[in-house]
C-alpha cells in the first residue's frame, strides 16, 4: 500500500469509530509523547473521543507542551472502538503488558518495525512519527491548530537530532515551517527541550564523560547505579549523553551503557547507540535483541560492565567494517 492509500484507509478506520485509546512506547521520548498529543489534538478536532495514556512518567521537559497533562497512566474502564500506538512494535512495548484494545492501529517509522496490529502503517523514510501524524493531519482537513503544531514540532524537533540526522529532508523543513507558521514556537521549544535540564543531568553529563573511552572510530561511555547516586539523578538525566559522544572528531559510532540492576542482584546495562551515518547501528541493536534507526537505537545487555562494553565495542567496530563506502 503507498502512503497515500495507508492514510486514506487510516482516515476512514478513524472516522467510522469514536471512542479512542493512544499509546506509545515505555520510557517515551520527544517523538513518543509530542505524536501521542498532537494525534489527541486531531482527533478532538475530528469530535472524537480520545483518552492518552503512557505507562511510564512524562519526563519534566515535555511538561509545556498543550495538552499534555491529559495523559494517564491508566488504561480506560471500558475498551475503546480502537486503541492507536505510536511507535511500539507489539502491545508489550508499550509498558502495558495487556490492552483490552478493540482494533489495533500501528503508526511507526522504525525501519526494524512489525506489522503486529489490525491496521498497520509503517513509513521508514518519516523522520518522525510525528512527521506521520502532521501528514494524517493535513489529509483530514481538520487543519493544523498551534497546540497540535507545538507538540508535533517537538516530535520533529527531538526525533531529527535537532535537524541533523540523515531522515532530515526538505520535506522536513517545509513540515517545520509549515507548524511554525501554524503556532509553534521554535525559541520556546528549544527553551523547553534543551535549555530547562535539572543540575543533577549535567552532573551525569559529567561522571559519564569521565568514563569515556576512544578506539579508532568508536567512542563509548558509561555510567553506574553509584554514579547515578552520586549525582542524585533520575534515568531520563541519562538522555543525551550518547551525543556528546557522536560529536567527537572522527568517531563513526558510539555507545553509552546505563547501568541498572535486575531480578536476583545481576546488573544489565541500557545501551544507546549513535552514528554519523557511515555506519548502521540499528543492526547492531538488533544483535541484542533492541532496534531502531541508522543514526540512533538502543538495546540492552546483560552485565557484568566489562563484558557488555566490550561486546558492543566489538559489535560497533565489526558494523563499521562492514560500512559502504561513502564517495568523498
Ligand atoms: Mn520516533
Amino acid at each position: 500500500m503507498s502512503q497515500h492509500d495507508s492514510i486514506a484507509a487510516l482516515l476512514s478506520l478513524l472516522h467510522e469509530r469514536q471512542n479512542f485509546l493512544v499509546t506509545s512506547h515505555a520510557r517515551p521520548d520527544g517523538d513518543a509523547i509530542g505524536s501521542a498529543v498532537g494525534l489527541m489534538h486531531l482527533l478532538d478536532a475530528m469530535g472524537k473521543d480520545v483518552q492518552v495514556a503512557f505507562a511510564d512518567p512524562i519526563p519534566l521537559i515535555y511538561g509545556y507542551l498543550p495538552g499534555v497533562k491529559r495523559i494517564t497512566h491508566n488504561l480506560p474502564a471500558a475498551p475503546p472502538d480502537a486503541t492507536v500506538l505510536l511507535e511500539c512494535d507489539s502491545i508489550e512495548r508499550s509498558g502495558f503488558a495487556r490492552i483490552d484494545a478493540g482494533l489495533t492501529i500501528n503508526i511507526d517509522h522504525h525501519k526494524s518495525g512489525r506489522r503486529f496490529a489490525g491496521f498497520n502503517w509503517i513509513d521508514p523514510e518519516a523522520s518522525a512519527v510525528g512527521a506521520m501524524i502532521y501528514d494524517l493531519a493535513v489529509a483530514s482537513g481538520a487543519g493544523i491548530s498551534a497546540a497540535m503544531a507545538t507538540c508535533l514540532y517537538t516530535a520533529v524537533l527531538t526525533d531529527t537530532g535537532s535537524f541533523t540526522y540523515s531522515t532530515t529532508t526538505a520535506k522536513t523543513f517545509a513540515l517545520a515551517e509549515h507548524l511554525v507558521a501554524s503556532g509553534a514556537s521554535a525559541h520556546e521549544v528549544a527553551q523547553a527541550v534543551y535549555f530547562s535540564n535539572p543540575p543533577s543531568k549535567i552532573r551525569v553529563l559529567g561522571l559519564a564523560l569521565n568514563n569515556m573511552v576512544l578506539e579508532g572510530e568508536v567512542a563509548h561511555a558509561w555510567i553506574t547505579q553509584e554514579e547515578m547516586v552520586r549525582a542524585g539523578a533520575v534515568p531520563e538525566d541519562c538522555e543525551g549523553v550518547v551525543n556528546y559522544l557522536i560529536g567527537i572528531a572522527g568517531i563513526e559510532t558510539a555507545a553509552f551503557l546505563r547501568e541498572l540492576p535486575v531480578a536476583g542482584g545481576e546488573l544489565e546495562y541500557r545501551t544507546s547507540l549513535r552514528s554519523k551515518g557511515s555506519v548502521d547501528v540499528s543492526v547492531v541493536a538488533e544483535r541484542f535483541g533492541g532496534g531502531g534507526h541508522r543514526n540512533a537505537s538502543g538495546c540492552t545487555l546483560p552485565g557484568p560492565l566489562d563484558a557488555a562494553r566490550t561486546q558492543v565495542v566489538a559489535e560497533l567496530h565489526a558494523a563499521g567494517r562492514g560500512k559502504a563506502r561513502q564517495p568523498v
